[in-house]
């Protein structure tokens, strides 16, 4: 099996490479891709050097899984090359996210719908995926009417540049402005371009990639998405209508028991989801589990996952392994 990471260089990128030895994700033999810039540099990985090559090198060599976090440009003109030599790209952009023709795949959701006739396919966006995996057990029982989610984002979620931004800004030095505003001790209320409809686009996002996995147009959905100082992970408010009417003991139980899911939820002994504690771990958190008792059947819930982790490496490399796991590649 021939893996190549493209954007190996990147925050993601490295996420990629830990992620694939922490889960123990076999490959024979393993292509680092990045730009021109950084092609021909040695990188290491789990104990062996490897050059870093270009694009157009790593679709001569053939690979059979190609892992995509390049940004949305790139995995348009790449991914289809890519494709077109038989590789199985999983993409980490928007790019084809929301393309009817492309599945966007959380694998404990529907990552059993993925066949042979998948050759891009679309890694959701971060703050999408540790809320659909939240609830999709949840959903399973009791249906969901509504959601209103409010996020708490992480600076990792806009790359290096931010992360800089903010040290810089804490160092008392003059950063390079990745957001258009002072980010350490503020909150921006702003992820993403503002759309037409006054939303955002990363609010967007969570509205119509909630949609598209759990293949339900009637979900209603709405969300506020605002970046806040902290580097651990994305945190989310979520508020749920389901359906039916739910216990709190079995609402508990089902979230314990919903794959790459921790319930962490002993508020008397101050025992929550907080983005220290996620940071670098693969699986989502939640708590505050409580009833809204402002209307039926609607639940208040905290959730925290690393957003580079389950919100982009962790949940590609489990992509690549169902592709493996199913036999689509072999
Ligand atoms: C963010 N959703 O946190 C983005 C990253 N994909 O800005």
């Amino acid at each position: 099996m021939k893996l190549a990471i493209v954007g190996a260089t990147g925050l993601v990128g490295g996420q990629m490479l830990k992620v694939v030895e922490d889960l123990n994700f076999h490959f024979d033999e393993l292509l680092l891709v990045a730009s021109a810039r950084s092609a021909g540099k040695q990188m290491e990985f789990m104990g062996k050097s490897h050059t870093i090559v270009t694009l157009e090198q790593a679709v001569e060599a053939r690979p059979d899984i190609a892992i995509f976090s390049a940004g949305g440009s790139t995995s348009l003109e790449w991914a289809p090359k890519f494709a077109a030599v038989g590789c199985r790209v999983v993409d980490n952009s928007s790019a084809w996210r929301m393309d009817p023709g492309k599945k966007l795949v959380v694998p404990e959701i529907n990552g059993d719908e993925l066949t042979a006739e998948d050759y891009i396919i679309a890694n959701p966006n971060c703050s999408t995926i540790q809320m659909v995996l939240a609830l999709c057990d949840l959903r399973k029982r009791y249906g969901i009417k509504r959601i209103v989610v409010s996020t708490y984002q992480s600076v990792t979620g806009s790359g290096k540049k931010a992360v800089d931004q903010m040290m810089a800004e804490r160092a008392g030095e003059t950063p390079d402005m990745a957001y258009p505003h002072k980010i350490d001790l503020n909150v921006l209320p702003h992820i993403d371009v503002f759309q037409e409809n006054g939303y955002t686009k990363e609010e967007m996002k969570m509205i119509l990639e909630t949609k598209k996995i759990f293949n339900d147009e009637n979900i209603a959905v709405t969300a506020t998405t605002v970046r806040i100082p902290t580097m651990g992970g994305h945190s989310e408010s979520i508020n749920v209508e389901f359906n039916e009417d739910f216990t709190l003991e079995e609402v508990r139980e089902i979230v314990a028991n919903t794959a790459g899911v921790i319930l962490e939820d002993d508020p008397q002994n101050n025992v929550y989801p907080m983005p220290l504690n996620a940071h670098n771990k693969n699986e989502v958190f939640v708590g505050r589990l409580r009833r809204d008792e402002s209307q039926p059947n609607t639940l208040n819930m905290w959730c925290v996952a690393d957003n580079l982790r389950k919100g982009a490496a962790t949940n590609a490399v489990q992509i690549a392994q169902k592709l493996v796991d199913s036999g689509i590649v072999s």
